[in-house]
């Protein structure tokens, strides 16, 4: 299913202040998980595919109207020659997180370099090679600056990751000492 127009789509019947971008429908298995934690967040968020190559001025559009219609953060994700974020943070001051995603001859290196060696001056907040669930999360740190509700259920997160942490090590414990029996 590829063809290169930009096809937004709302997931809230509240205005999304979360924009997804994705280079290509391509990209969307690994985009998907930050819709995942954006429904866990329950903010609001819309989709859309863009190319800074194939539909440069809907890149361009996009951006520029974005911050007009009330999106507050951009996560952008693409692969190979990656010069979608940067496009996109280039028309406008909305903060922009970077999405490098691995495929193509040189395995996602490429997309990271192209994603994170912004000139100074226009600022790509860049994860790791298809770290789509820590672009989530930041963004919805960065949306949780102003929003109490957010935090709390940014803190429950931590709890739940450090007490999944713990029973693992219990359970790592428990097996070395049945080893040693
Ligand atoms: C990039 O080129 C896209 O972000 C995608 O990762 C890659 C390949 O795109 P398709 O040829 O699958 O549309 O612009």
């Amino acid at each position: 299913m590829s063809n290169n127009s930009s096809l937004i789509t709302h997931h809230s019947s509240l205005s999304p202040v979360v924009g997804i971008v994705l280079g290509s429908d391509s990209d969307l298995p690994v985009m998907e998980e930050t819709v995942k934690v954006l429904r866990d967040f329950g903010v609001p968020f819309e989709v859309s595919v863009l190319s800074a190559h194939r539909s440069p001025r809907r890149a361009a559009d996009y951006a520029t109207t974005a911050e007009e219609r009330g999106l507050q953060v951009i996560i952008a994700g693409a692969g190979m020659a990656a010069h979608l974020p940067g496009v996109l943070a280039a028309c406008t001051c909305l903060p922009v997180i970077g999405v490098p995603l691995q495929g193509g001859a040189l395995n996602g290196m490429d997309a990271l370099y192209a994603i994170v060696q912004m000139p100074p001056g226009v600022p790509v907040a860049t994860v790791a090679v298809n770290g789509a669930r820590n672009a989530a999360l930041l963004a919805v740190q960065m949306l949780s600056l102003g929003d109490a509700g957010l935090r709390r259920q940014l803190r429950a997160y931590k709890e739940r990751m450090a007490a999944d942490v713990a029973v693992k090590s219990a359970s790592l414990q428990e097996k070395l000492q049945q080893q040693q029996k």
